[in-house]
């Protein structure tokens, strides 16, 4: 465990500093809000932390046991953060944990972004998947109705949904049809916050989020995977990229902006789902052709077809619309297409640059087989 936390003897995870005097100090003291994450060490917990922390929030987070054994590795994307965030362990498949840490913490807002997230690995244990996501966001929900039913909720659904489209773009009313255990996931938690909001009357929201990258993406996901082999590539570390379906289109937007969306849905009036988007899709060809011209290379003289990388049913065309979002949130996207490329392939650059310089050797942080 990094030197700035110690675990207490009731398994919280805590700053070794009197935090809750800094975070005073640092909000101001009075009507503070309280924030709680599941999922905050990932790219969007990461990313929501900062920006309610920046908004002067108290910022809960739920961890599991196993990121508080593996700090180094798991809570990389937060480290910069530890000392000003209140870490909980506890585990979506177990509502006792969950119920406990709402009961103490008492959340005026909680995002649950926690899912086993990746598509393709659901194709391999579909089991876990619908486990993992589908109770955890029911026990979410069932916590806070028992103990914290003023806490307004946001459930991170997903444009995978909408998996073989209707149309396009799709909206807030396109029909669902999923297309792997992922996508079933997050409809049936999409249609369990729905029903809390109108059974319970829980404020509980849901974000239909298109994909969203940044250079914080885990490495299994297909952008990460391109930046980080073009930045091998580029430095005489790789020589290959292999990639499954090129043609797949996805609306790919930058992370910062989509977590800004779902602080937006929490302080409306009225709780309601909202899909998140550019409008713009681009191919996954197209990602590395500008990717690899980034670095000045041609991609067809390094991605190769690889067939473990398809998957049993794709989702062939992901476009979102986004015009609910922009009226009643004012939400739009700053980032483009080529500048969250850019980015990541800059991004990926240095890390690797770094590394090198250090001798630390070239390991990728948080890999997993992609
Ligand atoms: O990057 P991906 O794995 O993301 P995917 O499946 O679109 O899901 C992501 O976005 C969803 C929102 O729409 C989230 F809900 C979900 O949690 C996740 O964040 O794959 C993107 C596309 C797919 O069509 C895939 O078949 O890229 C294609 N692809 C081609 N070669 C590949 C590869 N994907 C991966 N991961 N690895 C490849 O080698």
């Amino acid at each position: 465990m990094p030197g700035n936390l110690r675990r207490r003897s009731d398994g919280l995870v805590e700053p070794a500093a009197n935090r809750q005097s800094e975070l005073d100090v640092y909000d101001g003291g009075s009507n503070v809000k309280t924030a709680l994450i599941t999922g905050i060490t990932g790219q969007d917990g990461s990313y929501l932390s900062e920006l309610l922390l920046a908004k002067g929030y108290r910022v809960h987070g739920i961890v599991r046991r196993v990121a508080l054994e593996d700090p180094d590795h798991r809570m990389q994307r937060i480290r910069h953060l530890l000392p000003r965030l209140e870490l909980h362990s506890a585990s979506l498949e177990s509502f006792a944990s969950l119920f406990q840490v709402l009961a103490r913490v008492q959340p005026d807002e909680c995002y649950h972004l926690a899912a086993q997230s990746f598509v393709s690995y659901s194709f391999e244990d579909e089991f876990s998947t619908l486990n993992t996501n589908i109770n955890g966001t029911h026990h979410m929900l069932a916590a806070i109705k028992a103990v914290a039913p003023k806490c307004r909720f946001y459930f991170a659904a997903s444009s995978e949904m909408f998996g073989k489209v209707r149309e396009a773009p799709q909206n807030e009313l396109t029909a669902f049809h999923p297309r792997s255990a992922y996508g079933i996931s997050k409809v049936a938690g999409f249609e369990l916050t729905r029903n809390y909001r109108e059974a319970y009357g829980l404020f509980a929201a849901s974000g239909i989020l298109y994909n969203h990258e940044s250079p914080r993406r885990g490495f299994e996901f297909v952008t990460r995977k391109i930046t980080s082999h073009v930045a091998k590539i580029r430095l005489g570390l790789a020589d290959k990229l292999p990639l499954g379906n090129l043609d797949a289109k996805r609306d790919w937007g930058h992370a910062r902006d989509y977590v800004r969306a779902m602080w937006q849905m929490l302080q409306q009036d009225q709780p309601d789902d909202f899909v998140v988007a550019t409008g713009h899709a681009a191919s996954v060809q197209e990602f590395a052709e500008v990717a690899f011209s980034c670095v000045n290379l041609d991609w067809r003289d390094y991605v190769e077809s690889d067939p473990r990388f398809f998957r049993p049913a794709e989702v062939q065309l992901l476009l979102g619309d986004a015009r609910k979002a922009s009226r009643r949130l004012g939400w739009e996207p700053t980032c483009g297409f080529h500048e969250l490329v850019e980015e990541m392939v800059r991004s990926d650059l240095e890390r690797l640059e770094d590394a090198g310089e250090r001798s630390e050797g070239l390991a990728e942080p948080m890999t997993v087989p992609n």
